[in-house]
């Protein structure tokens, strides 16, 4: 669809943001297509989002320069609720979302990764939120995430110096969980992906749910959360079998089976 590309590839999806010309910066229209794209996502087939950039030199190079140079401010407003909503569904999704980063995330480009749940970078990755050199503030959330991932001194560095960081730096401050040789992101994505895919995914769901919700909370609430979330998977057969399959190796060894989870 328009500059989102969307492959089911059994029970995982690729989406692709695929605008190369213009390293993949997101406009009014990529925005749109992104929202389209996961509104058609149906999650009860597929467990488990890679989300990359077309080519081999970018993720996602930043929302679009020239489209904001001449907003209004209440276009501007307009522009950065736009991609928020697009990037909280992202975070808000009920099934796991992986960034595969091939190349530049800079701007909304970094902020769009930080929405996913898990980054895998290429060796050739670079991070950024350039905003301050722009006359701006980072509007996509990267004020917010960035100092949620790796503290609040490194996030400050980052945005007030506007100062870009490579994969392996990425990596030492806790920004991506993993850096791999280019030509290895999309096999390691897809396969992280396909690993959760095998898992149960009602029970995948609610820890999604219980992490993402219990972070914007104090531990007593959050504790309340996960147990709400823990008791929801009970009856289902998923843990009825993923249970009653423990028991059987115990019991014999020779039982022991691939549990097909059935997300019911
Ligand atoms: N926007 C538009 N076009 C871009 C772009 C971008 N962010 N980044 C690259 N391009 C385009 C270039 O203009 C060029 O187009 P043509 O000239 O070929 O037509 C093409 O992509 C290739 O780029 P370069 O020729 O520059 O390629 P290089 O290899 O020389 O350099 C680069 C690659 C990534 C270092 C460079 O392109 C670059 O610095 N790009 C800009 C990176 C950047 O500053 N990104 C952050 C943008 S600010 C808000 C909501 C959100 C935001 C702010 C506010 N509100 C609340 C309203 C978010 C802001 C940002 O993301």
């Amino acid at each position: 669809m328009g500059f989102v590309d969307y492959e089911v590839k059994g029970q995982i999806a690729v989406m692709t943001i695929n605008r190369e010309k213009a390293l993949n910066a997101l406009n009014s229209q990529v925005l749109d297509d992104l929202n389209a794209v996961l509104d058609s996502v149906d999650t009860n087939a597929v467990r488990c989002l890679v989300l990359t950039g077309a080519g081999d030199k970018s993720f996602v190079a930043g929302a679009d320069i020239g489209e904001m140079s001449t907003l209004t401010k209440a276009e501007g407003e307009a522009f950065g609720k736009k991609g928020n909503d697009v990037f909280r569904k992202i975070e808000a999704f009920p099934i796991p979302v992986i960034a595969a980063i091939n190349g530049f995330a800079l701007g909304g480009g970094c902020e769009i990764s930080m929405s996913c749940d898990i980054r895998i970078a290429s060796e050739n990755a670079v991070f950024g939120q350039p905003e301050v050199g722009l006359g701006i503030t980072p509007g996509f959330g990267g004020t917010q995430r960035l100092a949620r991932l790796v503290g609040m001194g490194m996030a400050k560095q980052m945005i007030y110096t506007a100062r870009n960081i490579k994969a392996d730096e990425a990596l030492r401050i806790g920004l991506v969980n993993q850096v791999v040789p280019a030509e290895e992101l999309m096999a390691t994505a897809e396969k992280m992906a396909n690993t959760i895919a095998q898992n149960a995914p009602i029970a995948v769901r609610a820890c999604k749910k219980a992490i993402n919700d219990g972070m914007q909370t104090n531990i007593d609430d959050a504790l309340v959360i996960e147990e709400k979330l823990f008791g929801s998977c009970f009856e289902s057969y998923d843990q009825k079998e993923g249970m009653a399959n423990f028991l059987r190796k115990k019991d014999d060894p020779a039982k022991v089976k691939h549990v097909e989870f059935k997300n019911e």
